[in-house]
């Protein structure tokens, strides 16, 4: 049973279905809810009309990058316009955490979610939660680099080879959680020297770096660059849509993410807020994303991951340290030295 649909009947009757299901408060049907979404737009999307279905509550939502929608919540911290952050890599909700952007909430349906998800808001003092999880890969068009006569990347050091030069796209890591995942990953694989000799030697290989995580998957997919680093949960979209991309684990080893949701500090309407928390939880909902073609592994254990998602048990994953590199200091650290020795570097 639970909610799907009760909200749409009276409120009264909401209220006993609260009561009833125990996961959530009652809620008026003409409340608002302020959405600032990160994942696919079409994930995005779905989970929209399938709030505004079960509750009757009104979403205004907008899809930006994960640094993006960090950079506007702090933007807006004396004036918060958004209610929910959902979905997203983990460390910038951290960052938003540690900077007292985003409320301290615990969901009557956090028992049900994996470990990881639990020790993302144990990592964020409550104020967020893990919602997926997903690996990082390297893809390639395996049209693309046949006609070129190039072999496939195995490992994170083989993209700095010459044969690749303008071969690579990366989304730029300010705008891209993605992408700062990758740099973090980079550094932890390597050491912080090393990691940025390596990006720096990559830079000459790289034709763009995008502003939004998953383009650079997605411009393989349509031919107009050979290899892309992404998740590689993006990459199987573009595998399953039917474009020649195959998936590489580095051997190196490869970061993870931790999606992450969080509730705006002082947003306007924080009833409906908690009731979205509650509702992106839930098992059957979470079980959802595959209809948006989004295969990331889901957090609550009652929720299957897709067949097509890549298994995370097979991957060689580093010991993410969420903490470290979700923290303040050293997220903006890190940004700035890519900035002034990457960024800045001619091509
Ligand atoms: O496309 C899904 C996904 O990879 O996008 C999120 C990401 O933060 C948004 O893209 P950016 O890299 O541009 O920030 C991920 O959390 C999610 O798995």
């Amino acid at each position: 049973m639970r909610r799907r649909g009760f909200l749409t009947l009276a409120s009264a009757t909401a209220a006993a279905a609260a009561l009833t299901s125990g996961s959530h408060s009652a809620l008026a049907a003409d409340e608002e809810l302020v959405l600032y979404c990160s994942p696919q737009i079409e994930w995005c999307q779905l989970m929209v009309e399938e709030f505004e279905k079960a509750t009757g509550i009104k979403v205004a939502m907008t899809r930006k990058s994960s640094g993006e929608t960090f950079a506007q919540i702090k933007a807006e911290e004396r004036n918060p316009k958004g209610d929910v952050w959902w979905g997203g890599t983990g460390d910038p909700h951290l960052q938003a955490a540690e900077e007292g952007l985003t409320e301290e909430y615990v969901s009557p349906n956090a028992d049900q979610l994996h470990d990881w998800a639990i020790n993302q808001a144990a990592a964020g003092s409550n104020r967020t939660v893990g919602i997926y999880a997903g690996a990082l890969g390297i893809g390639y068009n395996s049209e693309l680099l046949e006609q070129a006569g190039l072999e496939p990347p195995q490992c994170w050091a083989d993209l700095t080879k010459p044969e690749y030069a303008g071969e690579i796209q990366i989304a730029n890591p300010n705008s891209s959680g993605t992408s700062y995942t990758t740099l973090a990953t980079l550094v932890q694989v390597f050491g912080e020297e090393d990691a940025f000799d390596l990006m720096k030697a990559m830079h000459v290989n790289v034709n763009q770096y995008t502003k939004s995580g998953s383009a650079p998957i997605k411009n393989a997919a349509r031919g107009e660059t050979a290899i892309a680093i992404t998740f590689q949960h993006d990459m199987v979209t573009q595998k399953v849509a039917g474009f020649p991309i195959e998936i590489v684990s580095p051997c190196e080893g490869t970061g993870f993410e931790i999606g992450s949701m969080s509730i705006i500090k002082d947003g306007p309407n924080p009833e409906s807020a908690r009731a979205f928390y509650d509702f992106a939880l839930e098992a059957d909902i979470q079980a959802l994303a595959a209809n948006a073609a989004a295969y990331q592994v889901p957090s609550n254990a009652g929720a299957a991951p897709p067949p097509q998602a890549p298994k995370l048990e097979e991957i060689k994953l580093i010991e993410y340290d969420f903490k470290e590199y979700g923290s303040s200091a050293t997220r903006q650290r890190l940004l700035k030295r890519w900035d002034d020795e990457v960024g800045a570097l001619p091509r």
